[in-house]
This record gives structure tokens, C-alpha cells and sequence, in this order.
């Protein structure tokens, strides 16, 4: 083994490696993050290394696993240290991030990770979990059917969930006489901050009526958008980067230029100066969150699905095809107008530069990885805009064809699942191949809890059974073609 990244080797990382300008010796963490994948590494512990190299030393995390030991794993014994590479065209920027100053891996230990939750030097929880781990059911309430949400009731003392730590770190808070900290959601849910307080407030409710309340009252959820293309790490990063840094680092990161973090400002615990570094602190994060969710995730479901059937292995490789670029150029015209208009939101500009961060060639950003989910992201991506365009009596073609395109490419699976879904056992339940495509698309409505409330509900369901019904017939790529023609 030759020389490994961690802090006595930090001293010989070529020149043209940044790192952090600081003693890491004096960091203390002031933040308990929970989901310690790419994305966080990526982005909120960039800007946190920020605020902790201009002296703001007592902010740093603590980045906590609510599943694999594997993060921990390869950063540990790096002593949290990581590279994170900035990519464009043939440029990449490589930086070492300090921010993590511990890992944990909660189902081995989460007595451990309770503690680190309830000492009172940690002022935030923040999480990138993705949507799944929130554990709503289809009425988009907290799902008490769940195993581990009943484990974590049954059982307060040995979570798995979220809400399980979340909800006995403040109790045992509170018992000490000790401020609740500040929850901050860091995933792509509409609303993530109130959607997550009220969630937490209906697990609370569950233990009493009396610790809801309190959650409730004390507990603040800001909101936040949060933006940057982080791709899975691949074999060829890992090896480019060693080279580079003269030295291994188990678990690299790549990442594009573009970063944006918007946040609502509710942290009555205080929290880092990260306004210094980019971070716009607001007072409504919606009109941001609304135009990110639809316009980039939106665009980036598309062309998962989209690329799934037309065998485009990543962004880049789909934003190339004429056909889908002309696709998501019309999906974009019927999402524009459901934004929030007069709120600055400068649509043209801000697709102007998605085209151009989806086209980076660089980040190797594979459809399939997108692809992962689709049950929990469509409603805010793709399904809400078309229930409200459908409503003011407006078209949802590009809209339509996009739940299609998912459903199709979840036919075109193969055994060896290119991606996956949480509701997958559900989803394997149900005859893709019927001819009624109506009762088909039903049934995957039904399943998923799309549109449950929306009076467009069956309206919706009728086009996205045409469009599936054309993609059957005609093929994925005739199909794209039909519709793009009309444009
Ligand atoms: C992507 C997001 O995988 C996905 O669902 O749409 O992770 C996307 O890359 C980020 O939200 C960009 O900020």
C-alpha cells in the first residue's frame, strides 16, 4: 500500500491541490449530518470546510450512515479526509475537504449516534436521505405500516428511521434541559423543511400528544434548495485521482462547478456564516424550490427514463440526441408556466444554463442512476405541474409522455434491475403488458398514490395511457419523435 490521504499526509499533497487552510486539531462539531453519500460531501460539507477554514471552528459535522458502514468505511481511516473533484470539459479542480470530523454508522451503534444527537454543542441535524427514507405512505402521510417506523416506536431507545433518532435525541434534550436543535432537510421534497417538521410532528404524536406539541412549537424545520450534480464515483475517478494527488483516497468525489444553496433563515441555535460563501439565506425558499424541482429534476427524470429506452448510458450522452433535447426544450415550455411568475425566477436564463450543465461531458452522470426512485420523485418533478396545467385547461403531452416513459422503461427492466424502486415488490405485481393500458396506468396510479386528491386525476391517467399505448406500438424513439414533430 502506498501512501493513503488523512492528516499526517495532508502536508504532501501536490500544490495545485487545495485543502483546508486550517489546524483541524481546533474543529468541534456543531452539526450531526445523516446520510453521508456523495451529494452531502459534495455540497453542504464544501461550504461548511468554507466557514470552518475563515475561523468559524466550531461548526464541524459529524456525518452519520443510517445504513452501510461503506462511507465510514473508506473515510475513516482517512481521518474524514476526502478529494473533491471539480469537473468540466477537460478541467477538473481538485480540492480536500476537512469538514467531517467524525463518522458513524447508525445500525451498528445508534446508542452512539443518540449521544452525538444530544450533546448541546450540536445545534443542527442535517440530512440528505433522499425522498425514500421520509416513509410516506400515498395519502403522503407518515407511513405507520412501516417496519422500522414501528421498530422505532416499539423501540425508542434502537432506531433506524430518521424520526426514530430525530424524536429521542430532542426528548433526551429536553429531559437535560437542553434547546432542541434545528432540523435541516437537505433532500429533493417539495417544501422539505414543513414537510419534514409535520412529519416528525405525526411520529412525535405517535409516543404523545403532549411530545407532538412540543415538536410542533420548537422545533424549526427551515427549508431549503439545495443544487449540484454529484454523479456515483466510478473506478477510472478513483484511479485519475490518486494519480493526481499522488496519494490513495478511498472514496473521492466528482462534482460539477455549479453549486446553489438557498435557505430559509430559522436557526435559533445559530448556525454557520454560510452567506459568506454563496449560500442565499431568504426568507421563502418556495419559488427557488419549486423552479429546481421541476426545471432540473423534472428534466433530469425525462432523461433517465427517456435515455433508459433509447439506451443513452448518461446526461450528456441523451442532452447530444437531438430528439431528446428537443424533448426537454417542450417539456420545459409546459413547466414555465407553472412556476411562480414576477418572483425574478428568470426561467429562459436558468434553463439556458441547465442545458449547458446537463451537456457537460465530464461527469459520466448515468441515466440509470437517475432513474432510482421514480415512485418518490415524479409527483413533485412531473406530476403536480401537469395536474395543474390540466386544471387551468392547458395541454401535458411532454408532461404525460414522461410518467410513460418511466412506466415503460420499468417494463423494460430486466431481471438485473438497471434501477430500482422502493415500491418495486408492488410495481412486480402488476401486468405491464395488458392491453388496457387505462387500467394499467390505474392500477400504477392506485400503487403509487399519483394524483390521489387532484380532480385531474383520471384525465391525467387517460393521457399517460395514450402516450404509453404509442410507445408500445411505435417504439420509444418514433414515439419522442411523434411528439417533438407537433412542437
Ligand atoms: C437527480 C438529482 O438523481 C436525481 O434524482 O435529479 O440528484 C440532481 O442531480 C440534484 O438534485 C441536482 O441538484
Amino acid at each position: 500500500m502506498g501512501t493513503r490521504l488523512a492528516d499526517d499526509t495532508i502536508g504532501r499533497l501536490p500544490a495545485k491541490v487545495s485543502q483546508p487552510g486550517l489546524d483541524r486539531s481546533t474543529l468541534t462539531p456543531g452539526i450531526v449530518h445523516l446520510g453521508v453519500g456523495a451529494f452531502h460531501r459534495a455540497h453542504q460539507a464544501m461550504y461548511v470546510d468554507q466557514c470552518l477554514s475563515a475561523g468559524q471552528r466550531d461548526w464541524g459535522i459529524i456525518a452519520a450512515s443510517l445504513r452501510s458502514p461503506q462511507t465510514r468505511d473508506a473515510l475513516q481511516p482517512q481521518d474524514g479526509l476526502y478529494t473533491l473533484a471539480v469537473r468540466e470539459g477537460a478541467e477538473e479542480r481538485l480540492h480536500v475537504v476537512g469538514s467531517i470530523l467524525d463518522l458513524l454508522v447508525a445500525p451498528e451503534n445508534p446508542a452512539a449516534l443518540i449521544a452525538a444527537m444530544v450533546d448541546p454543542a450540536i445545534r443542527i441535524i442535517s440530512l440528505t436521505v433522499t425522498e425514500k427514507a421520509y416513509l410516506r405512505n400515498a395519502d403522503g402521510h407518515l407511513d405507520l405500516n412501516d417496519p422500522d417506523i414501528r421498530n422505532d416506536l416499539s423501540d425508542p431507545e434502537n432506531p433506524r428511521t430518521i424520526y426514530g433518532f430525530i424524536v429521542e435525541a430532542l426528548v433526551r434534550r429536553r429531559a437535560a434541559g437542553d434547546a432542541p436543535f434545528t432540523v435541516l432537510s437537505c433532500d429533493n421534497l417539495p417544501a422539505n423543511g414543513k414537510t419534514l417538521h409535520r412529519l416528525l410532528t405525526e411520529f412525535a404524536g405517535q409516543r404523545s400528544r403532549e411530545l407532538a406539541e412540543f415538536v410542533a412549537r420548537e422545533v424549526s424545520c427551515p427549508s431549503t434548495m439545495v443544487d449540484r450534480i454529484v454523479p456515483a464515483t466510478m473506478e477510472q475517478d478513483r484511479a485519475r485521482i490518486a494519480d493526481a494527488i499522488g496519494m490513495t483516497d478511498a472514496w473521492p468525489v466528482v462534482t460539477e462547478p455549479f453549486s446553489d444553496w438557498v435557505i430559509e433563515d430559522r436557526f435559533p441555535q445559530g448556525r454557520p456564516e454560510w452567506e459568506r460563501f454563496g449560500v442565499t439565506m431568504v426568507e421563502d425558499v418556495a419559488p427557488f424550490e419549486i423552479r429546481k424541482l421541476r426545471l432540473l429534476n423534472g428534466a433530469h427524470s425525462a432523461i433517465a427514463y427517456i435515455g433508459q429506452l433509447l439506451g443513452l448510458k448518461t446526461v450528456s450522452d441523451a442532452m447530444a440526441a437531438t430528439d431528446v433535447r428537443q424533448f426537454i426544450d417542450g417539456l420545459w415550455r409546459e413547466l414555465i408556466p407553472t412556476l411562480p411568475q414576477d418572483k425574478g425566477l428568470e426561467p429562459q436564463l436558468y434553463t439556458a444554463k441547465l442545458t449547458a450543465r446537463f451537456s457537460n461531458t465530464a461527469l459520466n452522470h448515468l441515466t440509470a442512476q437517475i432513474a432510482n426512485d421514480g415512485s418518490q420523485k415524479l409527483p413533485q418533478r412531473i406530476i403536480e405541474a401537469a395536474c395543474e396545467r390540466l386544471s387551468a385547461g392547458a395541454s401535458a403531452e411532454y408532461l404525460s409522455f414522461v410518467v410513460a416513459a418511466w412506466i415503460a422503461a420499468l417494463q423494460a427492466r430486466s431481471t438485473e434491475y438497471a434501477f430500482s424502486d422502493p415500491l418495486d415488490s408492488q410495481l412486480a405485481k402488476i401486468d405491464f403488458d395488458a392491453s388496457d393500458h387505462t387500467q394499467t396506468v390505474e392500477v400504477i396510479f392506485d400503487t403509487t398514490g399519483f394524483a390521489k386528491a387532484a380532480q385531474e386525476r383520471s384525465k391525467l391517467i387517460q393521457l399517460v395511457a395514450n402516450q404509453l399505448k404509442t410507445i408500445q406500438t411505435i417504439g420509444p424513439k418514433q414515439a419522442l419523435q411523434k411528439l417533438t414533430g407537433k412542437a
